[in-house]
């Protein structure tokens, strides 16, 4: 049994009235830090994010926004939520935030049923070539309310080629352009695509749910200068809670904000609002914009030896926080090896990789991140270790005694940059 440092113990209570979950949990936080967590998507809060998360804002109710809510009793989430615009605002130097949306896929949706009616054509990234789910895919909710078109990157740089996206845009005319990715390793021109945005009158939306922890480090450009609206997720790079947020300019503040709350949520999670303000309080800091430079480092350092060692990296190489090994050429799939890493400590996700073809729910690749394990504590050193690792693991394929030994390595690499130290039951 762990005590925090107040000598209580960590969830007395669950433990009493609902044993299975407490027991889920537990193993939950053990996972998390005895494997190695390289999935690009995800991070590990702070234990004053998860304090706010888990505190008493969960009971209240509060549809409508700071002085102007449909309840009474809202002085203290008007605080929570005050803070978190403020913060948000102050980091991306937007003109307005609506911290509500529940995740990315909403505020996304949120964006679209501001300015867009059902048919309206729009231009987001391939699913395949980087792009995410709500930008447009024939089986979410925006590929079926929209006439979306697919732009992608070249086949032989595994880049995108902005003049050719600009011609594309002239051609299809959309009344949107959606730039950002959920697994695309380079800098993204936002300048570029607001050529292209200029070029058919289209807005501009910039998801930039990956990168947003580089953005508020100054370590990629910021597309708030150049989109009409910007959205994101709270959780990746970036660190908070589990959350979406929408910055815009103040001319379709009030429109964003009507589509938010009454359009598509009702009450706010004002106990994740308030989580979402811690983490934008510790994004201001400086160790923050240290903690995204050696995200940055550690991902450049894996690819790099990965590549040394003789894999296809998807366009050479990664100047963010992911990067794609591609097997396209291989006999073995992305989710071959994602299994055989899980099997070793190791969590990854497979992911498709530019003109795939295999299946997405096989695909010849895998995606790698470093922000969960760049939290931890882990430098260049360790990526140049874990790289060791995974290489060990694809080369015996099928070979459960390497698994088990990489395992080994993996646990006591892991030992040695505690995670939630005294939350393991
Ligand atoms: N599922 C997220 C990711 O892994 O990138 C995107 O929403």
């Amino acid at each position: 049994m762990k005590w925090n440092k107040d000598g209580q113990v960590y969830m007395s209570y669950l433990r009493i009235i609902d044993p299975e979950i407490y027991d889920a949990i537990v193993h939950e936080t053990l996972r998390e830090s005895n494997k190695l967590e390289l999935i690009a998507s995800e991070n590990f809060v702070s234990e004053a994010v998860l304090e706010a998360a888990g505190g008493v804002m969960t009971n209240k109710y509060a549809e409508g926004y700071p002085g102007k809510r449909y309840y009474g009793g809202c002085e203290f989430v008007d605080v929570a939520e005050d803070l978190a615009r403020e913060r948000a605002k102050q980091i991306y130097g937007a003109e307005h935030v609506n911290v509500q949306p529940h995740s990315g896929s909403q505020a996304n949706m949120a964006v679209y049923f501001t300015i867009l009616k059902p048919g309206d054509r729009v231009m987001g990234m391939d699913l395949s070539h980087g792009g995410h789910l709500t930008h447009g895919h024939p089986v979410n909710f925006s590929g079926t309310l929209y006439e979306f078109h697919g732009y992608q990157v070249e086949k032989d740089s595994e880049v995108i080629d902005y003049d050719k996206l600009i011609v594309q845009a002239k051609e299809i005319q959309p009344k949107l352009i959606v730039a950002g990715a959920s697994a695309y390793p380079r800098i993204l021109d936002f300048a570029r695509f607001r050529e292209a945005a200029d070029a058919c009158g289209a807005y501009l939306m910039v998801d930039m749910a990956h990168i947003a922890g580089l953005i508020a480090a100054g370590l990629h450009p910021s597309p708030v200068p150049y989109a009409d609206f910007v959205t994101t997720t709270t959780h990746k790079t970036l660190r908070g809670p589990r959350g979406g947020m929408v910055f815009c300019r103040e001319k379709y503040a009030a429109d964003l904000d009507r589509t938010v709350m009454p359009g598509i949520q009702g009450g706010p999670l004002m106990h994740i609002i308030a989580a979402k303000a811690v983490a934008l309080k510790e994004a201001l800091t400086d160790e923050f914009k240290v903690y995204q430079k050696q995200i940055v480092a550690n991902a450049s350092t894996m690819a790099n030896e990965l590549k040394s060692k003789g894999y296809h990296i998807v366009s050479g190489g990664t100047d963010t926080h992911l990067f794609l090994m591609s097997f396209i050429d291989q006999e073995y799939s992305g989710k071959k090896v994602e299994k055989a890493l899980d099997k070793s400590g190791i969590t990854v996700n497979k992911n498709t990789v530019p003109f795939d073809t295999r299946k997405p729910f096989v695909t010849s690749g895998i995606r790698i991140g470093t922000p969960a394990l760049t939290t931890r504590g882990m430098g260049t050193e360790e990526m140049r270790i874990i790289a060791v690792f995974i290489d060990r693991v694809i080369q015996n394929l099928g070979n459960e005694e390497v698994y088990e030994e990489v395992m080994k390595d993996v646990r006591a690499l892991c030992d040695r940059f505690p995670l939630y130290p005294e939350r393991k039951g």
